[in-house]
């Protein structure tokens, strides 16, 4: 899978039919391939989209000459005319021509091997294609332009300072931080772990982003979750009716949220009942609620409230949740005084719309929790494999400052310096300046053929 000196080609499209569709080849001899391929009265000018023929349609064919191109090598673009069929005889008569048939996320594997991108942009490639949600797109984008890396190489390049002052100082034979006093290196260091701190702060909102929360409906029957649900999804997915417990099943969709990728349940309403189905609906229920990263407690505005809207209300206290008062467009009858209660609380009708933009900033905002970060930010950190890495760094960084800062005297340099390396490891590993064939393996066999 590693190495670099074959010539590879794939399909870069989607599989199926399109306007139009590309074959990628990569590698030393991707011109001859090309001119193999194509029926061409001039080579193809670099970077030039030049019209050719193959062998069974017309294309439009452009070349890349390493170093400048995605992958660092030689590479020629084929966009042909989007059939499946076209396609795969280009494929074909490439492979037939010495190409190999490209790996999954293998033109970005040959970038990083390259040293194109590093480990976080490659990755950040892999999550622009997934993202469904445009706060997602901007998240990986932010990666692919480098925003971790290089608040990554800066805190590393502090770290390198501060390691060749005292590795100098162990060339001396008599104790002591000759080039740098223990006191000016434990402050360097608290600097750098507080700067990692910083990183570390965006982890719970970069994960939001990336992989989305799950928010659960609950509430009596009637109140409007199914309603609210569909008003949240902006279809009409789950069945609404007047009679109390419709919904007798989990039903569960992804929504985009504010920019944030959700996946909504709706929930059967909670009430004591002797209807079998509608006993399994309400324990189901229940379940969907523990596992809830959020959970929106429905209550109905239009009605007095009861003992079942307390009884939920005491139930769901130790949950993370918001309260929704469903059912704005009729007369209210109770107000927010009368539930002894700090959850945040938005009042909508899921007839109308009315208040659901309010709620849905509501729900942002509460899930990003103590992070409150305006619309227009994303986190620089969304990936638990980084977040891990600073987490052993800071670890490390902890270790070295105690160590600098110990009661009786600072403890030697050695010392020092093992965990200082320690926290550099993990800094390269996040970037894959340090990296093992697994770990390449595993990230990128989660890319799509062609990319
Ligand atoms: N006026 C008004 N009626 C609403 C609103 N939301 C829901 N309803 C009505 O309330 C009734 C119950 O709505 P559902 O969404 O099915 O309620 P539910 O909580 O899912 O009920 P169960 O599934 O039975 O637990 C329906 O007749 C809805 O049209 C609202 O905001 N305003
Ligand atoms: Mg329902």
């Amino acid at each position: 899978m590693f190495s670099t000196d074959d010539t590879i080609v794939a399909i870069a499209t989607p599989a199926g039919r399109g306007g139009i569709g590309v074959v990628r080849i990569s590698g030393p001899s991707a011109g001859v391939v090309s001119s193999g391929l194509l029926q061409l009265a001039t080579p193809l000018k670099p970077r030039y989209a030049t019209f050719a023929r193959t062998h069974g349609d017309q294309v439009v064919a452009t070349y890349f000459p390493a170093p400048h191109s995605y992958t660092g090598e030689h590479v020629v673009e084929i966009s042909a005319h989007g059939s499946p069929v076209v396609l795969r005889q280009i494929l074909e008569q490439a492979m037939s021509l010495g190409a190999r048939l490209a790996e999954p996320g293998e033109f970005t594997l040959r970038a990083f091997l390259n040293g194109r991108i590093d480990l976080v942009q490659a990755e950040a490639v892999a999550d622009l294609i997934d993202a469904v949600t445009p706060l997602q797109a901007r998240a990986a984008f932010d990666q692919l332009e480098g925003t971790l890396t290089e608040r990554i190489a800066s805190i590393d390049s502090s770290l390198f300072d501060l390691t060749a002052k005292l590795e100098a100082s162990l060339d001396f034979p008599d104790e002591g931080y000759h080039f740098v006093e223990a006191g000016e290196a434990s402050s360097a260091v608290r600097g750098i772990e507080h700067e990692i701190d910083a990183l570390l702060c965006e982890v719970r909102l970069g994960r939001l982003i990336r992989e989305g929360a799950r928010i659960a409906i609950a509430g009596k029957p009637n109140v409007g979750k199914s309603s609210l649900f569909n008003a949240l999804l902006r279809a009409g997915r789950a069945i609404v009716t007047p009679t109390p417990g419709t919904t007798r099943d989990l039903v569960t969709e992804t929504a985009d949220v504010d920019g944030m990728r959700i996946e909504l349940v709706d929930t059967a309403g909670l009430r004591t009942t002797t209807d079998e189905v509608e006993i399994e609906g309400v324990a189901r229920a229940r379940r969907a609620w523990t596992s809830a990263d959020l959970l929106l407690v429905v209550l109905d505005r239009s009605c007095a409230l009861d003992g079942d809207d307390v009884a939920l209300l005491e139930e769901t206290a130790g949950a993370p949740r918001m309260i929704v008062a469903n059912k704005s467009d009729l007369p209210a009858q109770w107000d927010r005084t009368e539930i002894a209660d700090a959850a945040p609380l938005a009042i909508v009708s899921s007839k109308t719309g009315d208040g659901l933009d309010a709620l849905r900033a509501l729900i942002r905002a509460t899930l990003e929790g103590a992070n409150p970060a305006t619309a227009r930010d994303t986190a620089a950190v969304t990936n638990v494999r980084h977040a891990a890495l600073l987490e052993r760094a800071r670890g490390a960084l902890r270790r070295a400052g105690d160590a600098l800062e110990a009661p009786d005297g600072p403890v030697a340099e050695e010392f020092v310096l093992t965990d200082l390396q320690e926290a550099r490891v993990a800094l390269e590993e996040v970037t894959g300046r340090r990296t093992s064939e697994d770990l390449l393996r595993h990230i990128f066999g989660r890319f799509c053929i062609g990319k």
